[in-house]
């Protein structure tokens, strides 16, 4: 009797985690929730999915894929509606974050910008130069956002100033919360949540890729809702290459320390086993590094550099532990004033006088240079 009323009410049922809909047959498929589960969620009325389960409690991903073809089908569905559209970004990451084309799906609504994160970056930083940037990239990549916000799902001060944000510019209308994979669409919503109604981390978040699964409509109080997507996936994003424990390693906890560097000419920085910039330059010349602050950071002579990579990959330079990992690959950059090199989803050297880099990155992950952000 139980199973026929368990088995009538899984047509409408979705985890409240990732936004799957829940189906106890196949392990393998995505909302595979086991029948006991279930029972006890349709009890409590919150249902989490196994993959969520896991995540929530045990840390452990359990890969499932949506195509790109998910994901257009979202996009393209956003210029049907009528709502407000956040589209957060990963102010560590600014270039990994974009979504080529997003005005464009966006037809008519509005769109406002959330450079998310804000709080790995150094206590130092002058936020309104930060926000401009933001801006300015926005519109080098053809977004034209009604506004700018920085925020940071652990800070609760940006989210009321957040909230407050959507509240104005919505307009009695839904909100959807589009990004890429990984920049903090879920946390932010989470920190909304907890903010309105007290309840903590009700929509499963984790540092793997490919967290939320569909669409999870939260209700608002006009009977419109907050709506969390599925986050773009990159292929070309550093998060592929690596395994669970390469992955916490890169990324940054906290307010990231930055690392300065004196280095003079024919000098070598490795970055673990995944990145490296030589320096060419009369002068000498002082490289800050931004990067998770415990992952090691290796100085030698660029002479001989490539025998040492090899000799020490997965060993002192360490991530990556996998034999797969991408061969480095360079780019070269002439400084001429105070710039970054982008190591995307790692992190950033600024490089305060003029000088030759040789950056290299696993290959198929961007490198590029631009103005000092901080
Ligand atoms: N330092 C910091 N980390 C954050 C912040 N917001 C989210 N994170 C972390 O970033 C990772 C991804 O967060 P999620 O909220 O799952 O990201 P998402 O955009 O929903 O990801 P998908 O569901 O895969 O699209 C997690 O490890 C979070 O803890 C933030 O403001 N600051
Ligand atoms: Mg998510």
């Amino acid at each position: 009797m139980i199973e026929n009323e368990v088995n009538e009410m899984e047509e409408d049922l979705y985890c409240i985690g990732c936004g799957a809909k829940i189906q106890t047959e196949d392990k393998e498929a995505l909302g595979y929730t086991p029948k006991a589960a279930l029972e006890k969620g349709l009890e409590s009325g919150q249902i989490y999915c196994q993959r969520c389960f896991r995540l929530r409690h045990y840390n452990e991903i359990a890969d499932v894929a949506l195509t790109d073809d998910d994901f257009l089908n979202l996009l393209n569905a956003l210029n049907q509606t009528e709502s407000l559209i956040v589209n957060v970004v990963d102010i560590f990451d600014f270039n990994g974050s974009i979504i080529p084309g997003l005005q464009r799906f966006a037809g008519k609504n509005p769109i406002l910008l959330v450079g998310n994160k804000v709080d790995l970056l150094p206590k130092s930083t002058n936020l309104n130069k930060l926000k401009s940037w933001l801006l300015q990239q926005a519109h080098a990549a053809g977004l034209r956002p009604v506004d700018v916000l920085l925020t940071s799902s652990k800070n609760a001060e940006t989210i009321t100033s957040l909230l407050k944000k959507i509240e104005q510019l919505r307009q009695k209308k839904d909100v959807y919360v589009v990004g890429v994979t990984n920049v903090g669409k879920s946390s932010l919503i989470n920190a909304i949540i907890s903010q309105t109604a007290g309840e903590e981390n009700v929509i499963t978040t984790s540092r793997f890729p490919g967290t939320t699964l569909d669409k999870i409509e939260i209700p608002l109080a006009d009977g419109h809702y907050l709506i969390d997507t599925p986050g773009i996936i990159h292929r070309h994003q550093m998060a592929h290459l690596l395994d669970a424990s390469g992955l916490k390693m890169i990324t940054p906890q906290k307010e990231i320390k930055p690392r300065t560097f004196q280095l003079n000419d024919g000098q070598t920085l490795f970055f673990a086993g995944l990145a490296r910039l030589d320096i060419s330059s009369k002068e000498k010349t002082n490289a800050t590094v931004y990067l998770a602050n415990d992952l090691l950071i290796h100085r030698r002579k660029t002479e001989g550099a490539d025998e040492f990579y090899q000799q020490h990959k997965g060993g002192l330079l360490t991530p990556p532990m996998t034999e797969d990992f991408p061969k480095l690959v360079s780019h070269d950059f002439k400084v001429t004033e105070k710039s970054d090199i982008v190591f995307s989803g790692l992190g950033f050297v600024t490089i305060h006088e003029p000088c030759l880099v040789r950056a290299f990155g696993p290959a198929g992950i961007d490198v590029v240079m631009r103005k000092a952000i901080i």
